[in-house]
Order: structure tokens, then sequence, then C-alpha cells
């Protein structure tokens, strides 16, 4: 089912100019477009049309397909050495009264306590301290494979493998394969930002820098360990920025075909230091995703982090090119506030996601991490969340790396 306007009437009006026309002819061919024309489609291509050809890849790759997965997140620390402007999150180590610091045991506990439930992933990633390491993460994950062998540890971001690379004194190398062989399955796709130097420069300064980003996502897929990517707009970058980052990334995935989906990021400005600077708008969303849609053309999967987006926006994003939702979970024992969220309540059950996702006339399909489909909700009823806590849920958290 398309459920926007076709796209050859869209190509086929007398008005529009010959680079649109080129390029949606480039999408019809199933060629590559060049940078200046990914600029070009920031800056000046109508929204209609700009929707219609991400729809129109979206649904060559995917049909009607829309894709979540069942996960919970454990984030060691909210601490960090790092200071990110934008981190609304993290506390500096000098504020620690507002910080934790979970023991092995205690992220043990918390994977146990999800040991009734049918999820498939955990997602592990927080700030970075000093004695978190390559060898503290390296036990916590066998001892999480140990307890749980089929549970998908989706883990750190190059921050984090950067710094414990530099203490350890070893090679991205050898610390992805000691991890890969503790029971590391993927990398989740935080830390990217914005490559260019020019932004970098000013929002994330200390942590690792572009080329060091890159080479770790590399090593990590030349290791076959796949991995997501994403970028942070909608604060101090200009569209060439974004261009470059996303250039960045496909002549990566070119090379090694590792990165599974690309997430955009929108800033949110609450309680971080970039306070100042307005949010996005919607149709800036909208027109950032469909972008990425069509310049992105090797990285299979186009994901809308709800959570951060909001339901609704999400919703709409399934017309520009997006074809997964991230996760849910059916229980739940706490609620993280996420300052600047979309979302009051920003936790959603299996049977929320699924009638969220058929509303817009999508076709919901749970998934494990690395997108093999595991249950088709088209037809199958979703199964009733087990409400712990006022019917509330767990809500992923956001801000590290
Ligand atoms: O790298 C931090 C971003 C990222 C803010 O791979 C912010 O499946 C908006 O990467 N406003 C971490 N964004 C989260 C992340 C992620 C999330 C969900 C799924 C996956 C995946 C990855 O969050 C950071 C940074 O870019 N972030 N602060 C903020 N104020
Ligand atoms: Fe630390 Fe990540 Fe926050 Fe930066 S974004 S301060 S690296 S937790």
């Amino acid at each position: 089912m398309n459920n926007n306007p076709n796209i050859h009437i869209i190509l086929n009006n007398p008005n529009l100019v010959t680079p649109f026309k080129k390029i949606g002819e480039k999408v019809l061919n199933g060629e590559r477009i060049t940078f200046d024309e990914g600029v070009l489609l920031y800056q000046k291509a109508e929204l209609s049309y700009l929707g219609a050809l991400a729809n129109y890849i979206r649904e060559q790759k995917h049909s009607n397909y829309t894709y979540f997965n069942r996960n919970f997140h454990i984030e060691p620390t909210n601490l960090c050495i790092y200071t990110c402007k934008f981190c609304s999150y993290s506390r500096l180590i000098k504020q620690k009264e507002d910080g934790w610091v979970y023991s092995e045991k205690e992220m043990l506990d918390i994977v146990k306590s999800y040991d009734n439930q049918a999820v498939s992933e955990v997602h592990l990633v927080g700030g970075v301290l000093p004695h978190m390491g390559l060898e503290f993460f390296t036990s916590l994950i066998s001892k999480i494979k140990a307890h749980r062998p089929e549970l998908h540890v989706k883990a750190f971001t190059p921050v984090e493998y950067h710094y414990m690379c530099k203490r350890a004194k070893v090679s991205y190398h050898e610390a992805l394969k000691l991890l890969k062989e503790s029971g590391l399955d993927s990398i989740p796709g935080g830390g990217a930002e914005i490559f260019h130097d020019e932004v970098r420069d000013i929002i994330c300064k200390d942590k690792c820098n572009a080329e060091q980003w890159l080479e770790i996502h590399e090593t990590a897929h030349n290791l076959g360990i796949p991995s997501n990517c994403t970028m942070l707009y909608g604060h101090i970058e200009n569209y060439e920025h974004r261009v470059d980052h996303m250039e960045r990334l496909r002549q990566l995935q070119d090379r090694t075909n590792g990165f599974n989906c690309f997430i955009p990021l929108k800033f949110r400005n609450k309680n971080n230091e970039m306070s100042h600077i307005p949010e996005s708008n919607i149709l800036e969303d909208l027109r950032t995703y469909a972008v990425a849609r069509i310049y992105l053309d090797n990285i299979p999967h186009l994901k809308a982090y709800w959570p951060m987006i909001g339901r609704t926006t999400t919703q709409l994003l399934l017309n520009f090119g997006v074809n997964d939702v991230d996760g849910t979970i059916d229980d739940t024992t706490k609620i993280y506030s996420m300052a600047g969220s979309e979302e009051q309540r920003p936790a959603m059950s299996t049977a929320e996601l699924v009638k969220l996702i058929k509303n817009v006339g999508r076709h919901p399909i749970e998934r494990d991490s690395v997108y093999n489909q595991l249950t088709d909700y088209k037809e199958v009823e979703p199964p009733q969340p087990k409400a712990s806590n006022n019917g509330f849920i767990e809500l992923p958290v956001i801000g590290k790396n």
C-alpha cells in the first residue's frame, strides 16, 4: 500500500525544475545522488516531493513493513568525564550527587529482572568513567551471556571504546575481538553527533573524533560485528555539515556493508548547555529523515527513535522514509525522566506500538536486532502489557555518547 502521492505524478509535474527532475529520475533508476544534490534537496526541495521520493525508496526496499523490537536499556552510569554541550542526561563528575554508578551485580540484577519477559535485546550504554574499562565490560558481557545466552547484547559506542582502548593500551581490533568473544553482538549508533570539525569542535570537542568513530565501526564490521549509525541534527550545524556526515557514513558502508540502520536524532534543548538554541520544527524533521532516506542508498533501514521524536511525528515519518520505530517492552518498574523528550510518558507496550503502526496503514513486524522477522502482527494479536506500575512502562534513555 502506498500512502503517498504517486511518485510519477510528482515527477511529471510541469512546474518541476530540471535538477529535481534529474534527482527524481535517479531515484527511480536506483542511482545514487551527489553531495551537491543532497544539499539542494535540503535547501530547496518541496516537502511533498521529498516525501514521495523517500516513500518510494522505503517501499521499494521494505514494502509496507514497519519494524520494531522488544528491548531494554541499561546505563552503567550517568556520570561522564566528557562535557558534550548537548548532553542533558549525564552529570559531570563534580555533580556526583545527581548521578549513579551501577556495580556489575546491580546490572546483572537488571538483566535478571527481565527473565520472564520476551525481550530479545539489551541496549547497554552510558557515560564514560575511568574504572569502567575493558576488563569490567568483558566480564559484565560474558556474565550476561552466561545467564541468558540468546539475549542480543548491543553495547557501547566509539566514545567508550576509544577511551577503554586508550586506557588498556590495546588496539581497537584487539578490544573489539575480546568483547566479541565475551558476547558482544552489535554496536548502537551513538556518539556520531556531527562529524565535521567545525561543529564537533564546538559541541563535543573532548570525546572521540570523527575519524576515530568511523575507524571503530569499520573495525567492528570487519570483525563481523554489525552496527547502527546516528546524526544529531537541528542545532548549530548547516545542511553541508549534515550531507558531509551522511557522505562519510555512505563511504564506510560501501567498504563494509556493516551498518543496519541510520537514526537521525533531533536535538532537544532542555537542561543542557545548548538550551538557547531553538529546536527544529516538524517540517524540518520530516525533511531531514526524507533526505537521509534518499542519500543513504546503501543503508537498509531508517529508524525513528519514537521516545525522542514523539508518537505522532513517528507516524508521519512512516511516510517520509522511515521503516523502523525502535523498541518496546511489556512490563516495567520505573520511569526515567528524559529532559526535552516529546513524550510525557515515553513508553509503549507492544500492543500500543502495533496500534500506532496500523493506524497509519502500515504493517507491523517484530524483528530481532539484526532484522530477522520474529512476529508478523498483521493478523496476530499483540501481547497485553503486564502493568506493574500503574500501566507505566520503562522508557529507553538517551544522551549517552
Ligand atoms: O550520541 C544526546 C544523542 C545519542 C541529546 O543504535 C541527544 O539503536 C537529542 O545513539 N537531544 C545516544 N539527542 C542515543 C543513541 C541511540 C538511541 C536509540 C537507539 C540507538 C540504536 C541509538 O543521543 C547521543 C547523542 O547523539 N543525544 N543528547 C539531546 N539533548
Ligand atoms: Fe558523556 Fe555521552 Fe553525555 Fe557526551 S553525550 S557527556 S560522552 S554521556
